[in-house]
Parts: structure tokens; C-alpha cells; sequence
């Protein structure tokens, strides 16, 4: 049967209810939150894997100045106006690399020095952390 002209306008004046407004509303929030989060997720990895790229290249340029003076630089600041490294000793969130000269304890012999990103939190020791021997390792996989 064909709803007549009346029913038919009396279903379209109806329009949505308070409760389908709000389903449609939370839903959308959940997307917008969930969009952004991908997107700052996002940026995170670039800034770890442009960091990882800057330490890579801050290893090579401890081993190099390792081969040419037996000893691994006081201090990263040793290394960085040098040809060697065409980065900063900042990682992608503005903070100072750590760097010690030695090894951590018990680590093998070629891992002769420390080099740590505090990634994006910028404190040690906390899950974020870079650590230039994981992350070989990891990439080695
Ligand atoms: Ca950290």
C-alpha cells in the first residue's frame, strides 16, 4: 500500500530522535579519536626511524674516530662538527642523545660505547627509550 501524501510527511517532520543524534555524535567522536591518534601514532614512527637513521649514523662516525684514535670520543660534541656527522646530537624531539664512551656492562666487545635516544618522553629509562644496539639488532631481524 502507498503511504499517502499525509504519512508521508508526518514520517520526514518526524527527523531523528535525541538518542539516534547522540549515537551518530558519540560515533563520530569515536572516529575522530581514533583518526588522530593514527596520526600522532604516525608522526612517532618517523621520528623514531629518523632518529635511528641520525645514531646509525653517529655509530659509524664513533668507529671511524675509534679506527683513526684507538678510543672511542670523550664526548659526542667531539664528533659532531666533524664531516663525519652531517646531523646534531639531538634526536628528532630535540634531545640530546646520552653517550658514554664505554660499554655497558658485560656487553660484547664491538658495543664499546653507549648510545641512547630518550625518545619521545625524553626521560631514561622508560619504554620509549632508543638504545643503538637494540635497535641494530631489531633491524638486523
Ligand atoms: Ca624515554
Amino acid at each position: 500500500m502507498q503511504p499517502t501524501t499525509n504519512t508521508r510527511r508526518r514520517t520526514h517532520a518526524r527527523g531523528f530522535s535525541l538518542l539516534e543524534l547522540s549515537l551518530v555524535i558519540a560515533i563520530m567522536g569515536i572516529l575522530m579519536a581514533v583518526a588522530a591518534w593514527n596520526l600522532i601514532g604516525g608522526a612517532d614512527d618517523a621520528k623514531v626511524k629518523t632518529t635511528e637513521a641520525s645514531m646509525q649514523q653517529i655509530k659509524n662516525a664513533l668507529q671511524t674516530y675509534h679506527l683513526n684514535n684507538n678510543a672511542f670520543p670523550p664526548t659526542l660534541q667531539t664528533l659532531i662538527p666533524s664531516p663525519l656527522v652531517q646531523g646534531s646530537d639531538l634526536d628528532s624531539w630535540d634531545k640530546p642523545f646520552y653517550y658514554s664512551p664505554t660499554g655497558k656492562p658485560g656487553a660484547p666487545k664491538e658495543q664499546g660505547f653507549t648510545l641512547i635516544s630518550m625518545g619521545a618522553d625524553g626521560i631514561a629509562g622508560t619504554e620509549d627509550d632508543i638504545d643503538i644496539w637494540i635497535a641494530l639488532a631489531r633491524t638486523a631481524k
